[in-house]
This record gives C-alpha cells, sequence and structure tokens, in this order.
C-alpha cells in the first residue's frame, strides 16, 4: 500500500435520479427511477475515487450527504489505506449507530477509498483484492416486478434474451398464493424447464403465511426464496428455513459482517446476499465473504453489479451476481453482459468511469 500512498482531500457528491426502463413494482415498494447519490473522493495526488449508492428516491439520496461529508472531513489528510479507514470510518460514527445510514455512508466512503487505491495501483480491485477477472455468472434482475401473467411471461422471453442468460428473478408476494402462482406457472412455461427461477418477496410476509406459501413453492422447481420475512426476524426466518425445502435466500438488508454472524448462527437463512452498500463497503463485503466460506454458504451479491463483480471473483462461495443495468446510463464504459456473464471491468480501480453528458442530464439539486 505504501508504494501508491495518496492522502484524502475531500468529496463531491452529486445527486441524480435516473428513469428505469422497466419499472419495478415489489411488495413493499414501487421503483420507477433510480436515485443514485455518485461519490468522487479526491486526492491530494489526483486521483479520484468513484462510487455511488442507491438512495430509493431522492430524498434517499440527501439522506446520505451529510454523513459522508462528515466522514471526509473527519479523514482530510489521511493517508488511503482503505481497511483501516474503514475501521476508522465506523468508529468517527459510532455515536450515529452501526446500521443504516450511518453505515451506508461508511459502505459508500470505503467503496471510493478503494477504487482510489486500486487506481494508485494501476489494477483492476479484483487484482488487488488478491484475485483474477473472470466471466461471473448473473441473473437479469431488471424487471418481472408484481405484474400479471401474461406480461411476465412476456418480460421473462425478453430479459432472458437481452444478455443470453440463463437466469431471471420473480418477484412475488401478490393478494393470494394462487395469485402468485398463475404468474410463476406463465414464466415456467414461457421459458422451459432449464431456466433458474429465484423468487424474492421483499420481505412481505409474516412467517406462519412464508411456510404456507413456501411449502407450495418447494413442488415449483423455484431456486430460492428470497426474504420471504422480515429480514431481521432470525427465529422467523430459521423457522421457515427448517420447514421449506426450496433454499431460504437473505442479506440484502444486513449492515455490516456481523449481521451475517448472527443470520448463520440462527440459521436464518441457506443462501447470503449482502449488498455492498450495506454490508460495510468492499472491506465488509471481505470479511462476510470469509464468513460465509467458514459456514459453507453460497454468496451472491445485491445490486451494485459494478462493484459486486470484482468482489464476486474473490468470494470463495460464489454464488450470483444480481445483474441491474440501473446505473448503466451514468456510465462512461457500461459492464458487459454476454452469456448470462458479466466481465469484470479491466480498467484500474472498479471501472467507474462518469458519462458527465447524462449525469448533468439526471442531476437533481442536493
Ligand atoms: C430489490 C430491492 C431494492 C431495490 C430493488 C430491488 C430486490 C432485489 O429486493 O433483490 O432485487
Ligand atoms: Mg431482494
Amino acid at each position: 500500500m505504501t508504494n501508491a500512498a495518496l492522502t484524502i482531500r475531500d468529496i463531491t457528491l452529486r445527486s441524480v435520479v435516473v428513469p428505469l426502463a422497466r419499472p419495478l413494482v415489489t411488495r413493499v415498494v414501487t421503483i420507477d427511477n433510480a436515485a443514485f447519490l455518485l461519490i468522487d473522493l479526491e486526492t491530494e495526488e489526483g486521483i479520484t475515487g468513484r462510487a455511488y449508492l442507491f438512495g430509493y428516491s431522492a430524498a434517499g439520496n440527501a439522506c446520505f450527504a451529510p454523513p459522508l461529508r462528515w466522514l471526509a472531513d473527519a479523514m482530510k489528510g489521511e493517508a488511503v489505506e482503505p481497511e483501516r479507514l474503514f475501521v476508522k470510518a465506523r468508529k468517527a460514527l459510532t455515536l450515529m449507530g452501526h446500521e443504516g445510514i450511518a453505515m451506508i455512508a461508511v459502505s459508500g466512503f470505503d467503496m471510493a477509498c478503494w477504487d482510489a487505491h486500486a487506481q494508485a495501483l494501476g489494477k483492476p480491485l479484483v487484482e488487488v483484492l488478491g484475485g483474477k477477472a473472470r466471466p461471473i455468472a448473473a441473473y437479469n434482475s431488471n424487471g418481472l416486478g408484481l405484474i400479471g401473467p401474461e406480461a411476465a411471461a412476456e418480460e421473462a422471453k425478453a430479459l432472458l434474451a437481452e444478455g443470453g442468460f440463463t437466469a431471471i428473478k420473480v418477484r412475488q408476494g401478490r393478494e393470494t398464493l394462487d395469485d402468485d402462482l398463475r404468474v410463476l406457472a406463465a414464466v415456467r412455461g414461457a421459458v422451459g424447464p432449464d431456466v433458474v427461477l429465484p423468487v424474492d418477496f421483499n420481505q412481505g410476509l409474516d412467517v406462519d403465511d412464508a411456510i404456507r406459501r413456501g411449502l407450495a413453492l418447494d413442488k415449483e422447481d423455484v431456486y430460492w426464496i428470497e426474504e420471504p420475512t422480515r429480514y431481521d426476524d432470525l427465529n422467523g426466518n430459521a423457522r421457515i428455513a427448517r420447514e421449506v425445502e426450496t433454499p431460504i435466500q437473505n442479506g440484502e438488508n444486513f449492515y455490516g459482517p456481523e449481521a451475517a454472524v448472527r443470520a448463520i448462527e440462527a440459521g436464518a437463512l441457506d443462501y447470503l446476499m449482502p449488498d455492498v452498500e450495506r454490508i460495510g463497503g468492499v472491506s465488509g463485503w471481505m470479511q462476510t465473504a470469509k464468513i460465509a466460506d467458514a459456514a459453507a454458504i453460497p454468496v451472491s451479491s445485491h445490486l451494485f453489479p459494478e462493484f459486486s463483480s470484482h468482489l464476486l471473483a474473490v468470494t470463495p462461495t460464489a454464488h450470483w451476481l444480481e445483474f441491474t443495468d440501473w446505473a448503466a446510463p451514468l456510465m462512461q464504459h457500461p459492464l458487459r453482459v454476454a452469456d448470462g456473464h458479466v466481465q469484470i471491468s479491466d480498467a484500474p480501480g472498479a471501472g467507474i468511469t462518469w458519462n458527465e453528458k447524462a449525469v448533468e442530464k439526471y442531476s437533481i439539486p442536493l
């Protein structure tokens, strides 16, 4: 790290709202725009670390800015040693708590530090983390919200065709189990028996209903059941995991590696899918990947395919990358997908360079 020493100077934050080609209706929220907070971490040496956070709304973006500025102020003049700064950043915000918005700010700061650090070393992030670029198996998660059976069948075929995908995620949690089963049958009928179909309830069910619906899904060749009930009801999730045969996927709302430890100890999941903006950025992900490896838990990613592709390549139990193209319009070099695999950027760092024209177009006041 020392031969590529960088010094933190300042942070620039911009708020953008990008329209989604396919609005995503889930059990808990409808997302028709993707709101991102763009982070540019400037160093004295002229290298800029880049990352983005997903604010879910313009207001969400605005919530993340103050703790990020707080961190940048606290770290001004520090050497960019990402793992050390991760610990320091968590301590700096400790009175704000170790979860929620404070942890999201720490995660964004950490991602930008790693990006700057890898750029200074002249290597793609995956190599700085000790790995090698390889194609990463991905499922297309750009659509299949809570829509009707005919629309879902059509959309499923289109999503598979968009990048030679062999896996797509179907959101569930309609009014009745039969409504969900009708959509699942329509999608399966349209895509054939070989396509991998995980389903996602977005925490929408109570535990008894999750078990009832899960037992029905056991007969439907579903690849995993994601967030059947609230993510932090560990006993409830453990009950579901015990009674339902289909693997239970959880983790996109886990804050920090310690949350993964608690969930694994409770038996609250079969598969783990950390979100790099909540788990603690690159540093938090790497710790979590070790924990999952020790417990032999397959690890998938949640959103953020630009960073997640590097991270899954160095995750011993790597499973599936969740592919969304929501931030792609902001990138000078959007991720490439072929044969259902994401190609990791070979540029130094994470590979994020803003398309400034697009950023300007989608910018909103912060
Ligand atoms: C999801 C969560 C938040 C925003 C978009 C999509 C969903 C997923 O839970 O896993 O894709
Ligand atoms: Mg999900």
